[in-house]
């Protein structure tokens, strides 16, 4: 038979009465209750939506693989990178971070990097930016940047005093908001950025050799970015660029790929070091590590359905796979908990049943039920210890990768390791890492901003900020408000 369209059905499966009239007493009269497919439309079409992420809302992703291609099975006994040749299917999504479901990609922001390994020992998620570092050290002031960054309560409008102000009282956001203010914070497309893991983390080898590293995912199609006059251009040309570039790419066959390089430090090496190794805002100096190549990851296949795959995609720093662990970085602690907690709010309790959540090996946990669960072991015993041949665990084997801790308990800032500082290393970046054009577009962007109602003491810091960060920056900032050298004046510039 011609390849007959699909006959339209109720979501039950029941061939539909009709796709354009509801069930009425003659062709004039009113709508019958009994119009249970109208119904099931307009209630199924009132429940569209989930609640949006509440930060990283607006993204876009896609499916591809991972390959190894050094041996780096002297450091991780992680078997996804056991072997030159090794391939993982991977999920990536790239997002931006303040704004809402429907705002712009273009505009200045950190992007989110996040990676789903689906490996033969689990999901790993590795759940980046395109910034080897953030805002701030310690996870009890995220929620409140995160405020001081988004809509204000009053107004429902972003505030740059707000930003600054919380900014300015928290000197250790210094090398981020360099980063965040230079060329790199407006990526001409998510094909064109590199992703970070960020975090230090902990790698493990079959003899339980423990290393710390770092990632790096060096985009191999090279940095490209718009200017800040650009991106504001492009946010209102096209909102939706970035999306339509990663999805139009793949289309044509030019499949974006990253080369994955990590950072080895010496397990023992960090108590001493310089500066705090797990001080989410440093990065440790090349010259210290050297980055090794270790596979690339490929990006080859969009998303059939975008709420299936990227709506409802879950990352968690928590899954970590045997031969990866965590590392003393308060910050990746905190995110241990946060990421499934605001999963089970948005996506339901059972959101790792989901098809893109689900891992591509069997699951053998004691869970059970919970709305949405369809995935189950049948008649398997439903707890722990059992005698009729339920899962047992292997702690020899998989038991927690960790290290030595001790001291009272007590709410502080870390040890001081002797170079440890909040302005240095945005110094470094603004003198050594940006070029001239860099640093001319950098000083551009932040009295551009400052100049968005940043005013009194709030830009008197703002000052004193870029000063500490760079002498020579600082006088820039200040000239490019108008603002006479050395004038304390907190006045709102015009
Ligand atoms: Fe997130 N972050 N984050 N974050 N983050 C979320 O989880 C959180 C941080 C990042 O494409 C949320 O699913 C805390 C650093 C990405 O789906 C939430 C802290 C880095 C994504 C959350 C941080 C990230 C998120 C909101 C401070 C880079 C999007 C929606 C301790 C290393 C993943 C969600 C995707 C999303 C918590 C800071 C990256 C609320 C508590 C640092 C890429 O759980």
């Amino acid at each position: 038979m011609a390849d007959r369209r699909p006959l339209t059905t109720t979501d039950a499966g029941i061939p539909a009465p009709s796709d354009e009239h509801s069930l009425t007493a003659g062709p004039d009269g009113p709508i019958l209750l009994q119009d249970h497919y109208l119904i099931q439309k307009m209630a199924q079409f009132n429940r569209e939506r989930v609640p949006e992420r509440v930060v990283h809302a607006k993204g876009g992703g896609a499916h591809g693989f991972f390959e190894v291609t050094a041996d780096v099975s002297e450091l991780t006994r992680a078997a996804f990178l056991a072997r030159p040749g090794e391939r993982t299917p991977v999920f990536a999504r790239f997002s931006t971070v303040a704004g809402e479901l429907g705002s712009a990609d273009t505009v200045r922001d950190p992007r989110g990097f996040a990676l789903k390994f689906y490996t033969d020992e689990g999901n790993y998620d590795l759940v980046g930016n395109n910034t080897p570092v953030f805002f701030i050290r310690d996870p009890s002031k995220f929620q409140d940047f995160i405020h001081s960054q988004k809509r204000m309560p009053d107004t429902n409008l972003r505030s740059n005093q707000a930003q600054w102000d919380f900014w300015t009282l928290s000197p250790e956001s210094a090398h981020q908001v360099a980063i965040l203010f230079s060329d790199r914070g407006t990526p001409w497309s998510w094909r064109n950025m590199n992703g970070y893991g960020s975090h230090t983390f902990m790698w493990i080898n079959a003899a339980g050799r423990r290393s710390w590293v770092k990632y790096h995912f060096k985009t191999d199609q090279g940095i490209a970015s718009f200017t800040d006059a650009e991106a504001r251009a492009m946010a209102a040309e096209d909102p939706d660029f970035h999306l339509r570039d990663l999805h139009d790419a793949i289309a044509r066959g030019e499949h974006p790929s990253w080369t994955l390089e990590v950072q080895v430090m010496p397990f023992e090496a960090a108590a001493d070091y310089r500066f705090n190794p797990f001080d989410l805002t440093k990065v440790w100096p090349h010259a210290d590590f050297p980055p090794i190549k270790v596979g690339r990851m490929v990006l080859d296949r969009n998303p059939e359905n975008y709420f299936a795959e990227v709506e409802q995609a879950s990352f968690e720093p928590a899954n970590m796979v045997p031969g990866v662990g965590p590392s003393p970085d308060k910050m990746l602690l905190g995110r241990l908990f946060s990421y499934p907690d605001t999963h089970r709010h948005r996506i339901g309790t059972n959101y790792l049943q989901l098809p893109i959540n689900q891992p591509h090996v069997p699951v053998h946990s004691y869970n059970k039920d919970g709305a949405m669960r369809y995935r189950h072991a049948g008649a398997q015993p439903v707890y722990a210890p059992n005698s009729f041949g339920g899962p047992e665990a292997d702690p020899q084997r998989f038991g927690d990768p960790g290290w030595e801790v001790g001291g009272e308990i007590v709410r502080a800032a870390y040890r001081l390791h002797r170079e440890d500082d909040d302005f240095g290393q945005a110094g470094t970046l603004y003198r050594k890492v940006l070029t001239a054009t860099d640093r001319d577009h950098l000083v551009a962007n932040v009295v551009g901003h400052l100049r968005g109602g940043v005013e009194g003491d709030v830009l008197a810091r703002a000052l004193d900020y870029w000063t500490r960060v760079d002498a020579e920056l600082g006088g820039r900032v200040r000239a490019g408000l108008g603002l006479p050298a050395g004038d304390r004046s907190a006045a709102a510039v015009g």
